[in-house]
């Protein structure tokens, strides 16, 4: 679908907006947004006139240039000279103007008049009052930025969860030693399996009197001790990591562990219940009145109120409480059901393993099968496979599988769903393969609806089999292109596609709500690691916990299913 006027519109007073920070002569940075102006009350789309090979420079403030400019958003999606000023600009700025209620001339008066640098500059500043000093200022604009900046550093601020579970284990080794320590557990959002995590939440049980605590807070790593008690000490880790250690007594445990693994809106609904049924639930145990009904087991807590257990990963206060009263609780995947991995690369792209050394990784992990999905020809910095290499990799893999006893080489490709929707391998080659993954690696910023349309058109080809990484998102770092993934579902459904859980974890994508979408439209997935390593296949514990945490069975799985049922499945109607 077309690009939008006010999409359009928008390009040019960004545009605008940073030309004039720049100093830019005054009338070129008043000519685009007199065109931006222009465009937004366009009736007409100017895509369509523009592929109508109609004259744009009819219109008024759209000069030559101009209308060449357009004419190149609406055929390629993108406008080169904003990207040129994007690349040159701050970046502390661009985030500067995307502060609702900034815009261009205050932005200016803080670089110019404060000499503002960077993030940290502008919360001093606003923290200090200046900024409400400045002309054009006041109180009300600075608690809007303090508030913003707020928002931005408590965003940054959380880890991915495989980062944190790096830091978990080597603390944890650190404590295991020490004398008396029984029972360790790292409950709070780690043991949710939430994609990233705010900080640590650690629970231990001793025996006797142990030094535990002590010993928490000599941790190496530590940076500064926030707090130290007998029972409760928190630190703060080197590289900005909270860690809280909590010591229990044995026989409130399970309690604990119930009261701290969380979520708050999950365990807000457990105490509603139970106080509902005249009993109380603390981190202590569970009781009525004064008498000690449980305490010692996580499951007795569930079970006081009448629950079968709920696992961690679905304690979010999604409905799982009232589906636990009413025994219909998912019986969710494990990864004991995965029976192959369908997205890896090699060495003959940008991964770091053989072929061979894939296949023996993937058969040690008893897979009964693993697809070898390199990238394609459009990918040219992972040197992606023409027709002919690729072809050349089918022919070894027939070889190899000639020789593999145990483990099935299927034959895939990641294929790059191209701008305008073709995929970038002719149909005459795909039509040989076991399966394809396909791919948007380039052209995140369309609009939604061209990137909706984008991916819809591809999945017209009948040989589009798994959409990869559907959101495109790299957890902190990129977020995802702007879809209509309830269209993309429903789009797969209907064409008999499926998508991809990614198991990176920076990735994680589709992410937990859109599990839970996948789930109610009733579109297929499949879980992938896309390993770039041997090692890597090891992830798919991080894609199974992602689709748990969806709520998804096996039977919504399809690489649960044995290599020909798969195949059956992949095969487009
Ligand atoms: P995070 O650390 O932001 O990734 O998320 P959580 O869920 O680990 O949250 P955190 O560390 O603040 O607390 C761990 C769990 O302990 C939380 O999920 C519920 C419980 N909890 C802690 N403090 C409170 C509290 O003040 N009220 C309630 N209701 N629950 C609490
Ligand atoms: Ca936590
Ligand atoms: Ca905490
Ligand atoms: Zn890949």
């Amino acid at each position: 679908m077309a690009i939008s006027n006010s999409e359009i519109a928008d390009l040019f007073d960004e545009l605008a907006d940073l030309l004039d920070i720049e100093g830019e002569n005054p009338y070129r940075v008043r000519a685009y947004r007199n065109a931006a102006r222009t465009i937004r009350s366009q009736p007409r789309s100017l895509a369509e006139m523009v592929e109508a090979g109609e004259d744009l420079t009819r219109l008024p403030g759209i000069g030559t240039a101009i209308a060449q400019k357009i004419a190149t958003i609406v055929k390629s999606g993108r406008f080169p000279q904003l990207e040129e000023v994007l690349a040159r600009t701050p970046p502390t700025l661009v985030q500067l103007l995307r502060i609702e209620g900034l815009g261009p001339k205050r932005v200016k008066t803080l670089f110019r008049l404060l000499n503002i640098r960077n993030l940290e500059d502008l919360e001093r500043a606003a923290r200090q009052g200046k900024v409400r000093q400045l002309p054009g200022f006041g109180p009300k604009t600075e608690a809007l930025i303090l508030k913003h900046l707020d928002q931005a550093a408590g965003q940054e601020k959380r880890f991915l969860r495989f980062e944190a579970e790096g830091i978990a284990n080597a603390l944890l080794d650190h404590l295991r030693s020490t004398p008396g320590v029984d029972r360790m557990v790292v409950a709070g959002s780690f043991r949710r399996w939430r994609e990233t995590v705010g900080d640590l939440d650690i629970l231990v049980t001793v025996r006797g009197e142990s030094p535990v605590m002590d010993r928490f807070v000599r941790y190496p790593g530590v940076s500064e001790v926030l707090s130290h008690g007998t029972t409760r000490s928190s630190i703060r880790l080197g590289n900005g990591m909270d860690v809280d250690l909590r010591v229990v007594p044995q026989e409130s445990f399970g309690a604990a562990l119930q009261y701290f693994t969380g979520s708050k809106a999950h365990n807000i609904e457990i105490r509603t219940l139970a106080v509902k049924q005249g009993l109380k639930i603390n981190e202590y145990g569970v009781f009525r009145g004064e008498e000690r009904v449980a305490g010692e087991r996580e499951e007795e807590v569930y079970a006081c109120l009448g629950l079968p257990f709920i696992v961690p990963e679905l304690r979010e206060g999604r409905g799982e409480v009232a589906a636990a009263l009413d025994h219909r609780l998912p019986k969710l995947v494990e990864l004991k059901d995965i029976r192959g991995d369908l997205h890896c690369h090699t060495q003959e792209t940008d991964g770091i393993d053989t072929l061979e050394t894939m296949a023996q990784a993937a058969r040690r992990l008893g897979y009964e099968y693993l697809a070898i999905t390199e990238h394609s020809r459009r990918v040219t910095v992972a040197r992606g496979l023409d027709e002919k290499r690729l072809r050349a990799q089918m022919e070894r893999i027939d070889a190899l599988n000639e020789t593999l006893s145990g483990i099935t080489l299927l034959k895939g490709i990641e294929v790059d769903i191209l701008e305008d929707g073709r995929l970038d391998l002719p149909d005459h080659i795909l039509k040989e393969l076991d399966l394809t993954v396909c791919s948007v690696h380039y052209q995140f910023n369309l609009s939604e609806r061209k990137q909706t349309e984008r991916i819809l058109r591809a999945m017209d080809n009948p040989y589009f089999n798994i959409l990869a990484h559907p959101s495109g998102r790299l957890i902190n770092k990129r977020p995802p292109y702007a879809v209509d993934m309830e269209k993309i579902m429903r789009g797969a459904r209907e064409r008999g596609c499926v998508l991809e859980i990614n198991a990176q974890p920076e990735r994680l994508d589709l992410d937990d709500e859109h599990c839970l979408m996948a789930r109610n439209i009733g579109v297929k997935l499949v879980i992938s690691t896309d390993a770039h390593s041997a090692l890597d296949l090891g992830l798919m514990r991080y894609g199974v916990a992602q689709a748990r945490r969806g709520w998804l069975e096996s039977g919504h799985i399809l690489n649960t299913l044995p290599l020909g049922q798969l195949l059956a499945q992949l095969k487009r109607r």
